[in-house]
């Protein structure tokens, strides 16, 4: 067995004026937690240094830009990469990346994973970017994901760490089947999908009672369907008046929940995840190799 202990590191709500520092404490908070129950690696959520900011319509790009982060780590992040090293634990979070590449200026949703070492091992910049791009006034909230970031160009990829093959995704990539399956197919065995998903959808306010279920079941089926770990971890609670899901949770590759979080605030839940339990999906009724019939589906990789 290769045992790879791993935290789900939920936060519960950060207000817009909550600066980093105030953010990163919670987030070593979560981290000596984890080191007394022997975690090897704590995954937090998507943007987890600030506020879930793209609910506002914001027309100053300097007011949007303070969003982002200019360097990784930085001033602010550095104590949390400190103490983790310190403690020998590795960790992943999302944030809002700016990089000047080209003599030009992008802005990605972005996730990266640091090894027990304290060095950054795998960066991850989201692919679907849900939401809209113009200001749409009669929702409760706005979703300007599309606004603020550029989708990801670099395909989902994997990296070895922590004695296995690790892979991230983040929020809306884990509703694509798609996500799992290029994942597993690049041979990963835990993928790591920090999310911020609001109880109301204002688009189809019908399945605002769904929405924890949907959460669970579009991660436990490519869990299943892909022989591989699943760690989802929620930024959860009423976040400057908009309520965000929790149930942050550790995915077995047999589908099964093994741990999930029970509250809508900063918690940790703890499994010591046997990588090689892939194997008992992948050797026998999702044996790719045996079974999987690629020519069949040209319309998958048609676009
Ligand atoms: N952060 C993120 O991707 N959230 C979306 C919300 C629904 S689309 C407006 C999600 O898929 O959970």
């Amino acid at each position: 067995t290769r045992m790879l202990t791993v935290g789900a590191a939920q936060l519960g709500p950060i207000a817009r004026q909550d600066s980093r520092r105030d953010v990163v404490e919670r987030m070593i908070a979560l981290i000596e937690k984890a080191a007394a129950r022997g975690v090897g690696l704590v995954v937090f959520p998507e943007l987890a240094l600030t506020t879930f900011f793209p609910r506002w319509f914001m027309e100053d790009q300097a007011e949007v830009d303070a969003f982002f982060e200019t360097s990784m780590p930085n001033a602010d992040t550095q104590p949390l990469f400190d103490r983790a090293r310190a403690l020998k634990i590795g960790f992943s979070f999302g944030y809002g990346e700016l990089v000047e590449e080209g003599g030009e200026t992008h802005r990605y949703n972005t996730a990266i994973l640091v090894d027990a070492a304290g060095n950054i091992v795998h960066r991850y910049r989201k692919i679907h970017l849900p939401g809209h791009s113009e200001h749409e006034p009669w929702r409760a909230f706005q979703h300007l994901e599309k606004r603020y970031f550029e989708p990801g160009m670099e395909p989902f990829s994997t990296c070895e760490a922590f004695g296995g093959v690790l892979s991230q995704a983040i929020c809306n990539d884990r509703r694509w089947p798609e996500t799992y399956r290029e994942a597993s197919l690049r041979g990963a065995e835990m993928l790591l999908i920090g999310y911020n998903t609001p109880v109301h959808y204002p688009l189809a306010p019908e399945h605002d009672h769904l929405q924890c279920f949907h959460n669970h079941l579009c991660m436990q089926a490519g869990a299943y369907a892909n022989g591989i770990w699943v760690v989802g971890v929620a930024k959860a609670g009423k976040e400057e008046g908009c309520d965000l899901i929790g149930q942050s949770c550790i995915i077995a590759p047999t589908g099964e929940i093994v741990a999930m979080a029970s509250t809508l605030g900063d918690e940790l839940v703890v499994h010591d995840c046997d990588l090689d339990r892939c194997d008992e999906i992948r050797r026998n009724i999702f044996n790719f190799k045996l079974h999987r019939r690629p020519d069949m589906y040209p319309m998958l990789s048609a676009g």
